[in-house]
């Protein structure tokens, strides 16, 4: 039995002066430094009374301390359960309700909405904040540090990531130690990260993305972090400069295209530009490579199963395709009856490897419904693989948008419209978004003779539901669009409302510019 992840990342690392993050204000963090926090996190954790298997949730700015506390949860063999810093309180309390955390970790500035949340889960709530201030810091200096790791399996559950679905609540994906240790083994080889590699790492840290491709990958080939507090283009391109490698959203890419000082001449050093979480517009692929000369590599991944595809090092990276499945990664094409499709032909997208997560948090039906028996899962991707292997998604059969790189299910969304007063039903829909991919549109049916009031529901969607989630456009009108079975056509709606965000007369606000 070892410390499995946490070894591999920080344990077993030789040369602790090795620089693991470059922060804004010039600091260097060693691996010695976190592998220094980590211990004294640890101590404190296990002071609280955290044992191997607890859970610990976080909602904290990005920070190298949160950073830290990811670490000595796997350190201390500690569930990690981090959160998206935009969800309300009322979006908390379900995660905290349903993952049952000793300890919250969060911003001072949500203490006092919080505090209800965590007295009533019986959890300690701990402040951290961007400048690293706050109870936790308090906390932490006055423990006693922890340095042994605590045993664990590479079967032991290292962190819940929560997904939200087409029905119903969100499902705290469950994965282990394993999971995340053999994807990051095999996309540092795959990508060819070394301890030379000096990441760009602008990404949040509550997501897969940021804080298991990037940071586990890093980290793993020893490798450093130039850590922006999220993304905006003035810090990214005055960084650039320092970086060899950098991973992004598709709109972190658009972003940078609209800027003119976006220039070969800043961005040719850099040995590997990926993309992910949404899909990369084959247009962006072709500019980004006239501008610089560089292919983005994109590849294709999700929250339960980690990164599933990449288009080749070497070889030739294909616009419009997530390439081809990793190694020790099997992925077919099923029909509706389950069948393996022919080649070439299109069908949901189901894969199965060390990457694929074990199950959803106290949801047997559910993990039953998605996993199957031979341990494929069903991504809910629509997608063929062409006759050189590469895969393209086409669609997606789960009614799901992504805008800005950010997961969004309209039923959770539909299902707070439907509530407002005035509103007889409601369905959401996305539609392209020249900023975000996606932008979500709601279209109301009123519930009587007079107009539903949006500044009130928009009021109340502002206290129940995430920012990136709330629609930015509302459309009232006398009745959905319906099929034969009674069914709303989501693609009617889609094609009366496909351009609301051309027609708009507001400019796009562009973090940064
Ligand atoms: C911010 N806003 C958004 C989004 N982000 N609206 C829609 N979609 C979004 N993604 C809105 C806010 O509500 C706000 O609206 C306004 O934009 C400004 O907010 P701000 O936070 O300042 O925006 P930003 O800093 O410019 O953020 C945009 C962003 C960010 C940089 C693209 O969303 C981002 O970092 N996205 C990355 C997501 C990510 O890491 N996904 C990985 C998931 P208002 O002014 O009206 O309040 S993991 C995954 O998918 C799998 C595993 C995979 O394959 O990777
Ligand atoms: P999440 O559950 O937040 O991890 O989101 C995973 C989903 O994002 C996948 O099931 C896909 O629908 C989508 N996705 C991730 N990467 C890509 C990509 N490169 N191209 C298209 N869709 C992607």
């Amino acid at each position: 039995m070892t410390n499995s992840l946490y070894h591999a990342l920080l344990g077993q690392r030789s040369d602790s002066s090795a620089p693991l993050l470059h922060l804004s204000d010039g600091t260097v963090v060693s691996y010695g430094d976190m592998a220094d926090r980590v211990a004294r996190i640890s101590g404190m954790l296990r002071a609280h009374g955290l044992r191997k298997g607890d859970r610990l949730a976080m909602q904290c700015p990005k920070s190298p301390e949160a950073f830290a506390l990811y670490l000595a949860c796997l350190h201390s063999s500690i569930i990690f359960l981090p959160l998206n810093t935009a969800y309300t309180p009322d979006e908390i309390a379900y995660f905290v309700s349903d993952a049952a955390p000793k300890i919250i970790v969060t911003d001072p500035k949500s203490e006092a909405a919080l505090r209800p949340v965590a007295d009533k889960a019986n959890a300690m709530l701990l402040t951290l904040g961007a400048d690293e201030t706050g109870s936790f810091a308090y906390a932490v200096a006055t423990a006693t540090p922890s340095p042994d790791a605590v045993a664990c399996d590479t079967d032991d559950l290292a962190c819940f990531l929560y997904t939200s679905g087409t029905t119903g609540r969100s499902k705290g994906a469950m994965l282990t130690q394993g999971n995340l240790l053999s994807n990051a083994q095999t996309l540092t080889q795959t990508w060819r990260f070394t301890s030379d590699d000096v990441l760009l790492h602008a990404l949040p840290i509550f997501h897969a993305h940021g804080l298991f491709v990037a940071c586990n990958v890093t980290m793993l080939a020893g490798g450093s972090m130039i850590w922006l507090p999220g993304f905006a283009v003035d810090p990214v391109l005055a960084a650039l400069p320092r970086a060899t490698t950098m991973m992004g959203v598709p709109t972190f890419y658009t972003r940078l295209l609209d800027s003119d000082r976006f220039t070969k001449g800043i961005s040719g050093h850099m040995r590997l530009f990926t993309s992910g979480s949404a899909p990369l517009l084959a247009e962006t692929h072709v500019q980004f490579s006239d501008r610089t000369g560089h292919a983005i590599l994109e590849r294709y991944g999700m929250t339960e199963t980690g990164m599933n595809t990449s288009n080749p090092y070497d070889g030739e990276r294909r616009a419009g395709t997530v390439g081809f499945p990793l190694d020790g990664v099997d992925l077919r094409v099923t029909g509706e009856d389950g069948a393996e499709m022919p080649q070439g032909e299109t069908g949901m997208i189901e894969v199965r490897g060390p990457n694929v997560f074990v199950g959803y948090w106290q949801m047997p039906e559910k993990t039953a419904e998605e996993l199957r028996e031979d341990r494929f899962f069903i991504t809910g991707d629509l997608g063929r693989v062409d006759t050189h292997g590469y895969v393209t998604i086409v669609g997606r059969e789960k009614d799901l948008i992504i805008s800005g790189g950010y997961n969004i299910y309209p039923k959770e969304i539909e299902q707070v419209l439907d509530e407002q007063p005035g509103v007889k039903e409601a369905a959401v829909i996305g539609v392209p978004h020249a900023d975000f991919g996606e932008g979500v549109v709601a279209i109301l049916v009123a519930d009587g003779d007079s107009a539903p009031d949006i500044d009130t529901i928009k009021a109340d969607v502002a206290v129940r539901l995430a920012n990136f989630k709330r629609p930015k456009n509302y459309f009232v009108v006398d009745e959905l669009p319906r099929n034969t079975m009674g069914k709303v056509q989501k693609n009617v709606l889609r094609d009366t409302y496909g351009d609301t965000f051309k027609k708009s007369d507001q400019p796009l606000k562009h973090a940064g510019e």
